[in-house]
C-alpha cells in the first residue's frame, strides 16, 4: 500500500495530544493529508512559556485557531480541535467520547530539559505535567476508548550513556545461570528526561493489568523546519526553537552559523546523541498507528536514523556553512549539563525500518538547504537567548525569572 496516497489512513481516527507543537503540528497535517480523521488536543501551555521566558519561534507561528482554519482553507480537510490540558480528566474524557480515537498520539508534555532544571517549581510542574496526563490518558482509553492504540514520545535520553549497546527497549539478560529479558535500564539525565523514564514504568504496567495497545517511541534530538505539508502556506509554518531552553542542539548551530555567533558546543562536545529529521519524525508515527501494538504487549522503538557528536554537528555545519557563504566557528561553553562528554554510544534503530522508514540522512546539500532557509528569517533572531542560562549544578528552589 502506498502510504503517501491521499486515503491510506482511511478508517483511522488520531488524536494528536501536542498538536500545536513542533513534532505534533507537522504530524497532524502529515496525517490529515493522507486520509487519516485528526483531531488537535493542546493547552497552548509551550506558547505561553515562550511569553513567560521571552523566546520566540525563528519561524512566524500563527495562533492554533488559524493555523487549523487555514489548513481547510488550502486543503478542503477538517481537523477538530479541542483546547485544554490532559492533567484535566473531565476535558480529557469529554474529547475522547467526541472524537472517540482510534490512536491517540501523545506528545502533549513538557519537553525541555533545561526548563525542567531552572529551579524547583519548573522540576514539580514537569513531572507533574508528564506524568500525571500520560495516566489520565492511559485512563481514558481504559474508559471510553479500550480498543484505542496509543503512541507515546518518549527519549533516547530515557537511556542515558550506558557502556554498552542500548538495545530496543528490552534487553535479555542472563544472572546466575537464569535468563530473562527486561526493560532496558532507565538513566534520565535530567528532571525532564526521568519523566519520560516514569511514563515508559506506568504504561508498561497498564499495557500489561489493562491489556491495553501502547507503543512507546524513545525519539532522538529533531530537526528541520520543512515538511511537504507545513511548505504549503506560510501560515502552516512549524516553529522553529532556537533559544537555550527550548533550542535542540542541531537546529541551534544552524541558526547561530546563520547570524554569525560561534556553535555552541557544550564542554568536550564528544556527547554523541540520535538525530532525525522532522520529516521523518511524521513518517514514523504515521507507521506506528499502522502498526498498532498487541493488546498487552508494549513494543518500544528507538526513532532516530544517525548518530552524531555534538562535534561532530558543529563540524559538518562548517563545512556546509562554507558553501553557501558563510563563516561558521565554534566556540566551547562550559558545560551547563552533568552528562559525560566522552563515552560509548551504540543504539540499535531497526525496528522503525523493518516496519518501512526509509530514512532521510543528513547528507549531501541538506544542511546548505536548511541553512538558506532558516536565512531568511534571520532578522527575527535574538542573540541574547543563545547561550545557556541553566546550569543542573544551580537547580535551586528559589524560582529563576531567566532576566538577563
Ligand atoms: P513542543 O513543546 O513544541 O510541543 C509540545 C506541545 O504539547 C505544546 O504545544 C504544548 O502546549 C503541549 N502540551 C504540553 N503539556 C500539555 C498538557 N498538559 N495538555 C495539553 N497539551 C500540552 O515539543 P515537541 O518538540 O513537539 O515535542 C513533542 C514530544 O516529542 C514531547 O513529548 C517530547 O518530549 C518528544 N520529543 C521531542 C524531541 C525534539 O527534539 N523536539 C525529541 C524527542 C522526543
Ligand atoms: N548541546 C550542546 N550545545 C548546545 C545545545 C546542546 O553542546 O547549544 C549538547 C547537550 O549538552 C547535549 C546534546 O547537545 O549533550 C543534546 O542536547 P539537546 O538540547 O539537543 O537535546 P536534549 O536536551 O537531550 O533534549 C532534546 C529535546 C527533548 C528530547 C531529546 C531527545 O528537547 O524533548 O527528548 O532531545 S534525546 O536527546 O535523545 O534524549
Amino acid at each position: 500500500p502506498d502510504a503517501d496516497a491521499p486515503d491510506a489512513g482511511k478508517g483511522q481516527r488520531v488524536m494528536i495530544i501536542g498538536g500545536d507543537g513542533y513534532c505534533g503540528w507537522a504530524t497532524a497535517l502529515h496525517l490529515s493529508k493522507r486520509g487519516y480523521a485528526v483531531s488537535i488536543v493542546d493547552n497552548l501551555c509551550r506558547r505561553t512559556m515562550d511569553d513567560q521566558l521571552g523566546f520566540n519561534s525563528l519561524s512566524p507561528i500563527k495562533g492554533i485557531h488559524e493555523r487549523v482554519r487555514r489548513w481547510k482553507e488550502v486543503t478542503g480537510l477538517d481537523i477538530d480541535l479541542f483546547v485544554g490540558d490532559v492533567c484535566d480528566y473531565e476535558f480529557l474524557g469529554a474529547a475522547f467520547k467526541k472524537f472517540n480515537p482510534t490512536s491517540c498520539v501523545h506528545f502533549g508534555e513538557q519537553r525541555s530539559a533545561p526548563y525542567s532544571m531552572m529551579d524547583r517549581s519548573r522540576a514539580v510542574f514537569t513531572q507533574t505535567n508528564n506524568v500525571m496526563g500520560t495516566i489520565n490518558v492511559l485512563y481514558a482509553i481504559k474508559e471510553f476508548a479500550p480498543d484505542c492504540h496509543m503512541v507515546k514520545l518518549g527519549t533516547m535520553g530515557e537511556y542515558g550513556t550506558p557502556n554498552i549497546d542500548i538495545e530496543e527497549g528490552y534487553i535479555t539478560i542472563t544472572h546466575n545461570g537464569r535468563t530473562d529479558t527486561l526493560p532496558y535500564p532507565k538513566q534520565g539525565g535530567s528532571f525532564y528526561h526521568l519523566s519520560k523514564c516514569h511514563d515508559s514504568a506506568n504504561m508498561l504496567f497498564c499495557t500489561k493489568a489493562w491489556q491495553l495497545s501502547c507503543t512507546d517511541l524513545n525519539q532522538g534530538v529533531v530537526y528541520g523546519l520543512s515538511t511537504d505539508e507545513c511548505d504549503m502556506h506560510p501560515d502552516l509554518v512549524n516553529r522553529y526553537d532556537y533559544d537555550a531552553v527550548f533550542g535542540t542542539a542541531l537546529n541551534r548551530f544552524v541558526i547561530q552559523a546563520s547570524v554569525g555567533h560561534p556553535m555552541t558546543v557544550y564542554g568536550k562536545g564528544g556527547q554523541t546523541r540520535g538525530f532525525l529529521n522532522i520529516k521523518d519524525t511524521v513518517r514514523c508515527i504515521q507507521i506506528a498507528c499502522d502498526n498498532p501494538a498487541p493488546k498487552g504487549d508494549m513494543k518500544i522503538y528507538n526513532q532516530f536514523t544517525e548518530q552524531f557528536s555534538v562535534n561532530e554537528l558543529a563540524a559538518m555545519i562548517t563545512e556546509a556553512g562554507q558553501k553557501v557563504g558563510l563563516n561558521p566557528e565554534v566556540i566551547t561553553v562550559p558545560n551547563p549539563r552533568t552528562e559525560l562528554e566522552e563515552h560509548y554510544y551504540n543504539a540499535k534503530n531497526s525496528k522503525l525500518q523493518d516496519l518501512g522508514l526509509d530514512p532521510i540522512l543528513m547528507r549531501g546539500e541538506f544542511l546548505e538547504t536548511l541553512l538558506k532557509q532558516i536565512m531568511e528569517y534571520k532578522d527575527r533572531v535574538d542573540q541574547r537567548l543563545i547561550l545557556p542560562g541553566v546550569n543542573w549544578k544551580e537547580s535551586s528552589s528559589i524560582a529563576t525569572t531567566m532576566s538577563k
